[in-house]
């Protein structure tokens, strides 16, 4: 395997490249990911939040930001407030209403720095604590 003749090895370095390339693609990469939330993902909680944050594996675009929570009827119940904060670009965040107890599912779609559009949802709940 190994070669002596430096042209050599280097075009055999570059076809190795090649094919590596096409059969370990990274796909993903420099995508966002959902790193944290609150309410936590699928978590169960005994009071309403006043707001819903995310925070991503690294800072997001403010444009085509969008987050919604949405009831378990399918209803859209947060402030539509969306924010970004100011000094860390991975968190955003909604206020929300007083939420009954119910199961609710949290919408996000983000641009990530490679400009394409990252969407997902999770879902947490109230607790019924009567
Ligand atoms: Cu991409």
């Amino acid at each position: 395997m190994v070669r002596h003749c430096g042209i050599f090895t280097a075009n055999r370095l570059l076809v190795l490249i090649f094919i590596i390339s096409f059969t370990f693609p990274l796909p993903a990469l420099a995508h966002a990911v959902l790193v944290q939330s609150e309410p936590a993902v699928d978590s169960t909680i005994n009071e309403s939040p006043r707001q819903v944050n995310v925070w991503f594996n690294e800072n997001v675009a403010s444009e085509f930001k969008a987050l919604a929570v949405i009831n378990s009827a399918g209803k859209r119940v947060d402030n539509k407030d969306i924010t970004q904060a100011r000094l860390d670009r991975s968190h955003i965040y909604i206020s929300t209403p007083e939420l009954p107890p119910d199961t609710y599912t949290v919408r996000y779609r983000v641009m990530s720095t490679d400009t394409h559009i990252v969407t997902g949802r999770f879902k947490f709940t109230v607790k019924d604590t009567d």
